[in-house]
Order: structure tokens, then C-alpha cells, then sequence
């Protein structure tokens, strides 16, 4: 079926058997799955302009991956020319929107189109879902928003008086040169790591306020060689393996983050020797030295970090923040910072994510009140009782502290397009996951995650809800979350056939 994508009119309104949500490695990966299947009724709404999702929109400087290039890409599209160990964000870019490319499913997207709302209509039994590029009805949903996606913007008093140039890490302003400015950034995260060391030299002065020192280990980035290259591209079989060594080194840190925390005092003593090797002042070193035990909070990898800090133009800040006036930082101690920028990379809103607020199922709630109820559960991080034919990618307790998300994003793309196939073959109308089978799935997770370091580490963390579950992470290794999402497994879900269904 070709679809006039490009012409809002025709689009507006309009029946489509499966809308996916969002383009990043998820959403693209059940479009090409799709595709490569035959499948023809289908369609991406993305809200930005290109495919990418998280790796389109991070684009500050210093932006790179912290899992190798080889794992940190498709199964079905190994990329023999990463330059790098760890590919930065451009190379990563240019990779997703190769495959898109390279699987034809341009054409299936429509971009720069806003998913306002997602309602389970009782009336019909499908989604009616409206765009700021029209309504669309469909059968089948998959989100593939990410959990990474909404910019949490500091609730700091006085913050929005700032008359100076101010962003969010994943929304980084290019036109606003910081070359010799007085530049502050909040937040010592992932993100935060690798913008300071990339704008410590140009800036006449920065200042870094640390909440919470994270921990930080070295960083095994370099070019991959000529020979390597070659090797990559022409020896059958070299970066399948590489890859497979590169998988099983990091998922043996899975029994220290789950079962063992203790078995992570080993880290520490790597990341210790990092902050003595990186930083020659005893008080600024005090000051970086974390207080809770390593994993608790997403481990970070930099060489340059370190040294950043120790520069003479660079101040880490570790009073809390007052307020923020039109030019400057007030600290609790009452210290006024003069600045002319502020960079925010205080992170993402995962378990209240807005984009729950939209999406509303046969009870008319929408996602956000009933996480907000209950935690963000789910069953196999792909369905939620009571959001019938709704499927997720990247859902509820899917996400990683120590490999690669691709991996567990194509675990995921098998049990989501199995489950979409398993609807068509057997003719049926609706499928909703029963609540007490995702009530009996939740009380195991929550088992597990009792004894993991996410919940014993002594830290807080965006890992953790509201209620203080850990609802984001995968408690076990990554080959048992493939197991268990090998095939949909129907007998989990209440299901009506077609024609039982009202339309
Ligand atoms: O965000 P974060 P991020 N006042 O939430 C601080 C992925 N990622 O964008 O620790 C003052 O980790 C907050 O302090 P605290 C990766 O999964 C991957 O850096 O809460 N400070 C923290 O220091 C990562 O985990 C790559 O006390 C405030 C920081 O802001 C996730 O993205 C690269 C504050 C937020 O850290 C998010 O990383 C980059 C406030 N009001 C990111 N609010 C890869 O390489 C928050 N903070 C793949």
C-alpha cells in the first residue's frame, strides 16, 4: 500500500491496521520488522524531523555512546566501518538513518507529527489517536517513545527569570556560542560528564553543581585500526565475535549489580584509582568521591572528566542551589556565581513521563494515573492490563545499567511483532493482557530487585518511582529477558475474536 505521507490532508483521519510511535532504535526496528515481513498496513508518527529518537536529539557537545559500537547496533545490520570502540553521536546518526535507508521504511513515517493523544474507543475496540498532523485510527499500537525522552527541567526557584542563554542537554541551542563565557551547568550525570570536559577549554569559566558525585570508570575509547577495519568488513565471522566477547564481559556484571552487590567493591576500587590519577587537589577529590555503593546509579565512563574539573578555569559546586537570579547562581551558603549560560542536564522524566498523560484505555484513565496508582508495571515491559492492543517497546522495566539497549530492544521486537502476527493469524479483535498474570509478573520482578544493589546501594536514583520500586531496570541477565519474549505467549492475555468485536 503506498501512502501519500507528505500530504497532511490525505493522512488526516485516516484507518491504519498499526501505528507505531516514535523512531529511535525501538520504533524503527518494528517498522523494519514489519516491512521485511510484507506487512503494508502500517505507520511511524514522529514527532521530530528524522529517525534517531534519543541519538537525533542529544546532539551536545561530547555526545558518544557508553557501550561499544559493535553491540550498540541491530542484530540484522551489523555496521563494519564504526571508526571508534565507542561510537560518538554523529556516527551513531548517520548509522540509524543508514539502515532506515538501507530497509526502505522512509516512506512508512510520517515526521514532524505529534501524537497528542492515544484513546481506546470501547465503542469500535481500536485506538483513535490525534496528531498534529491529523486523527489516525488503528487497530494496533506499538509506543516506541523511549524512556529517555522528556527533559526534566529543574524545579529551582527563580530559574525561569534567567535572562542569559539557557538549555537542556538533549536540546542543546548551536546558535548559542559559550566560547569564552561564564558557563554553569547543573547536573553531574552522563550527560553532564561529557559536555564539561568538551566545553571546559573554550569557556572563560565554568561552574558544575553536583548534587550527588556520581562514580566513574575509565572510558576504553579509541580508533579502531586500518587492519581492524579490514577485518570487520572482510573476515566472515570477526565482528559477530567480536560483538559475542564484547556481550559476555558485560553481562557477568549482572550478578554484582543483582545478586552480589559486594562483588562491585571491585569497581570502586578502579573508579578510586581514576579520581587519584585525574585530580591532584585533596579537597576536590573529597568532594567527587562518591557515597553509595557503585551500580546503585548508572555507572559513567570518561578519561576527561577528572582532569576538567582539576582545570583552573573550572569550579565544581557543591552547595545546593538557592535560587537562580537573571545573571547568577545563589548556593545555599548564600555564594553568588555570576554566569552568562546555563546548561541543565539534569536528566529525563522516565517514570512520569508526559506521554503517559495521553494515552487513555477502556476505563478511560490515562497511563499516567494508573502508574501513578500502581507503579509503571507491566508484563514482559510490552503490555498493561486494561490498554487492550496496546503494545510497548522499551517499556516497563526493560531498561539496562550495563549493556545495550539494542539487545534488549530486539528481544522486545520479537514478543511485539509475534504478538502483532498472533492477532492477525488467529483472527482476533482485541487482546489484553490479564491482570492478574501482570500482578503475579510484578510481585517476581520486585523479588528480584530486592536484592539488587538499584534498591540496597544507599543511593537515589531515576531508576526508582515514586513509591520507591525500581520500575525502569531488568533485575536478571539479558539472555533470560530474551527467553521469556521469545514468542508471544497468547495464553497470558484475554482475547476476543474479530467478530465478537463491536464496530
Ligand atoms: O541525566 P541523569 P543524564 N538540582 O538523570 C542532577 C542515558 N545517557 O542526562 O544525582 C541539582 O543521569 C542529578 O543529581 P542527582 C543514561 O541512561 C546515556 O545525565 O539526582 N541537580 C544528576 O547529577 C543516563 O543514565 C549516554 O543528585 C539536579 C543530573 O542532574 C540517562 O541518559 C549519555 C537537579 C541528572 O543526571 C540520563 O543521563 C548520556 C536539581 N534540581 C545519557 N535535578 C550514553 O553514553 C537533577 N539534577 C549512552
Amino acid at each position: 500500500m503506498s501512502l501519500p505521507v507528505t500530504d497532511t490532508e490525505a493522512v488526516a483521519a485516516r484507518y491504519v491496521d498499526t501505528i507505531i510511535i516514535g523512531s529511535g532504535f525501538a520504533g524503527l526496528g518494528a517498522a523494519i520488522k514489519l516491512s521485511q515481513q510484507g506487512s503494508t498496513d502500517f505507520l511511524v508518527l514522529e514527532r521530530g524531523s528524522d529517525v534517531g529518537g534519543t541519538w537525533r536529539d542529544n546532539t551536545y557537545p561530547g555526545a558518544a555512546c557508553d557501550v561499544p559500537s559493535h553491540l550498540y547496533s541491530y542484530s540484522f545490520a551489523l555496521n563494519p566501518d564504526w571508526t571508534r570502540s565507542f561510537s560518538r553521536q554523529p556516527e551513531i546518526q548517520k548509522y540509524i538513518e543508514s539502515v532506515a535507508r538501507q530497509y526502505r521504511v522512509y516512506d512508512r513515517h510520517v515526521f514532524d507529527c505529534h501524537v497528542e493523544s492515544a484513546r481506546w474507543n470501547t465503542a469500535t475496540s481500536q485506538w483513535d489517536i490525534v496528531t498534529t498532523q491529523g486523527n489516525f485510527t488503528a487497530k494496533k499500537v506499538v509506543s516506541a517513545v523511549g524512556a529517555l525522552c522528556e527533559p526534566n527541567l529543574p524545579d529551582i526557584a527563580g530559574i525561569t527569570d534567567f535572562q542569559g542563554e539557557i538549555f537542556h542537554s538533549a536540546r542543546w541551542n548551536h546558535d548559542a556560542s559559550l566560547e569564552g563565557k561564564r558557563v554553569a551547568v547543573i547536573g553531574t550525570g552522563a550527560s553532564a560528564i561529557q559536555i564539561v570536559p568538551a566545553i571546559a577549554p573554550t569557556v572563560a569559566h565554568l561552574d558544575v553543581y553536583q548534587r550527588t558525585a556520581p562514580w566513574v570508570l575509565p572510558r576504553f575509547d579509541r580508533e579502531y585500526t586500518r587492519i581492524e577495519k579490514l577485518a570487520f568488513k572482510h573476515l566472515p565471522g570477526y565482528q559477530r565475535l567480536s560483538r559475542t566477547g564484547i556481550y559476555a564481559a558485560r553481562e557477568t556484571q549482572v550478578v554484582g549489580l543483582t545478586r552480589v552487590p559486594k562483588l562491585m567493591k571491585a569497581f570502586e576500587f578502579i573508579a578510586r584509582r581514576q579520581i587519584a590519577k585525574g585530580i591532584r587537589d585533596t579537597e576536590l577529590r573529597r568532594k567527587v568521591t562518591p557515597n553509595f555503593r557503585i551500580g546503585c546509579k548508572r555507572m559513567l565512563i570518561s578519561n576527561n572528566y577528572y582532569p576538567a574539573l582539576d582545570r583552573p578555569n573550572v569550579d565544581l559546586v557543591t552547595d545546593g542551589i538557592r535560587e537562580v537570579r537573571a545573571h547568577s547562581i545563589v548556593t545555599a551558603d548564600g555564594t553568588e556565581r555570576e554566569i552568562d549560560a546555563l546548561v541543565v542536564a539534569t536528566g529525563f522524566h522516565v517514570t512520569d513521563s508526559p506521554t503517559f498523560q495521553g494515552i487513555f484505555g477502556k476505563d478511560g484513565r490515562s497511563l499516567a494515573e494508573v502508574f501513578d496508582e500502581r507503579g509503571q508495571q507491566g508484563y514482559k515491559g510490552a503490555t498493561v492490563a486494561g490498554f487492550p492492543n496496546l503494545f510497548f517497546l522499551v517499556g516497563p522495566n526493560t531498561g539496562l545499567g550495563h549493556t545495550s539497549m539494542v539487545f534488549m530492544i530486539e528481544s522486545q521486537l520479537n514478543y511485539v511483532i509475534d504478538a502483532l502476527n498472533t492477532i492477525d493469524k488467529h483472527d482476533l479483535g482485541v487482546v489484553e493482557v490479564r491482570r492478574e498474570v501482570q500482578d503475579e509478573f510484578n510481585a517476581d520482578l520486585q523479588t528480584k530487585l530486592n536484592k539488587t544493589v538499584w534498591l540496597n546501594g544507599g543511593c537515589a536514583s531515576w531508576y526508582l518511582d515514586k513509591h520507591g520500586n525500581n520500575t525502569t531496570l531488568w533485575p536478571d541477565f539479558t539472555f533470560e529477558f530474551r527467553r521469556i519474549t521469545r514468542n508471544f505467549d497468547l495464553e497470558a492475555y484475554d482475547a476476543l475474536a474479530a467478530g465478537d468485536v463491536a464496530r
